[in-house]
């Protein structure tokens, strides 16, 4: 990677971070609402792992999402806007913090339901592989959805198949208050995708670069035509599982000994020691992601709500879309 490429992904994963802390702060204030997950602690997986895909490859993942939207280039004021439930969110305010989505840039979500959307990522994997497209999909769950059955189910037909797809598990130790350990049979969640013969490692989440490296090489077998992987990131949420959360399962110590080896500060650290940029550099790059937030949260103020009408909008595809969308060739088709 060039110097460029280097800072934008410290760049991305600052916004990340000062995003997620912009939205606790709307939401203490009472201005979103619903659920909010917050991803901080765990922006090198999100960045690392998209800047290993091509701009046409598919991204799907569960509800902790904000972090998997600025990666994949979502603009920070529609979503900020769609936390506060406003007609300019990406969703025009209807599907909030666990339902972020942006068609244009391959963004599938944001999916509620533990596991529900391992499926629909399986499925996309196989209409890129049917229609020849050459598009991989990358598929973002938790160490708790490595449990139900749909994770089963997906890997074994991915693997039978050989679909262009690579799961990337998110190992933060928990799923809500329940530790893994008093969850899963297994400890090592990759150790799994062996009951369905396919490629698995573990990787440090808290490093970016080694993220992205092991995506990359999961990604390049997975265009290539060989099949599906199955990869681990060693990652830690600082903040509760949402809002609401009294956080009674864990220690502070823990939750201090993780952040000794924040993602953000560690790369900081690196770009500055390998001479990529100085001091100063990093103090501008801060202030211009504290601009784009402000900016972000303006935005979302200042939009309309949605109207009242708008509840009886996209409920339904119309038949006449869907028959136009059936005539057109295959490779076209979206
Ligand atoms: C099928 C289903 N069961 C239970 C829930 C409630 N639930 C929401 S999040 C969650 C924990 C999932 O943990 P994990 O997959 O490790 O993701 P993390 O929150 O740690 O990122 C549970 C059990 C749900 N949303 N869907
Ligand atoms: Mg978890």
């Amino acid at each position: 990677m060039n110097q460029d490429e280097l800072v934008e992904l410290y760049r991305q994963m600052l916004l990340i971070r000062r995003f997620e802390e912009k939205a606790a702060e709307m939401y203490a204030l009472g201005k979103i609402g619903g659920f909010l997950h917050l991803y901080i602690g765990e922006e090198a997986v999100a960045v690392g792992a998209v800047s290993a895909l091509d701009r046409s490859d598919h991204l799907v993942t569960h509800y902790r999402d904000h972090g998997y939207a600025l990666a994949k280039g979502v603009d920070p004021k529609r979503a900020m806007a769609e936390l506060f439930g406003k007609a300019t969110g990406l969703d025009k305010g209807k599907g909030g913090s666990m339902h972020f989505a942006d068609v244009e840039r391959h963004f599938w979500g944001g999916y509620a339901i533990v596991g529900g959307h391992l499926p629909l990522a399986t499925g996309i994997a196989l209409a890129s592989q049917y229609q020849d497209r050459r598009e991989v999909v990358l598929c973002v769950l938790g160490d708790g959805a490595t449990n139900i059955g749909e994770f089963h189910e997906s890997l074994n037909l991915a693997a039978l198949w050989r679909l262009p797809i690579v799961y990337l598990v998110e190992n933060n130790s928990y799923g809500m208050g329940t530790h893994l350990a008093r969850a899963s049979a297994l400890k090592a969640m990759h150790s799994k995708g062996c009951a369905y013969g396919m490629p698995s490692r573990q990787v440090d989440g808290m490093d970016v670069l080694l993220v992205r490296d092991a995506i990359s090489n999961a990604v390049d077998y997975a265009r290539s035509g060989l099949g599906p992987s199955l990869l681990e990131a060693m990652t830690y949420r600082y903040r509760g599982h949402s809002m609401a959360d009294p956080e009674l399962y864990r220690h502070r110590e823990e939750v201090e000994t993780w952040k000794l080896r924040d993602p953000v500060r560690h790369f900081q650290t690196s770009l500055q020691l390998g001479g990529f940029f100085t001091t100063e550099q990093a103090e501008t790059i801060s202030a211009e992601v504290d601009r784009v937030i402000e900016g972000a949260v303006q935005f979302a103020e200042q939009s309309p709500d949605p109207d009242d009408s708008a509840l009886w909008e996209g409920v339904y595809v119309e038949p006449v879309e869907q028959e136009a969308r059936a005539a057109e060739p295959v490779g076209t088709r979206r």
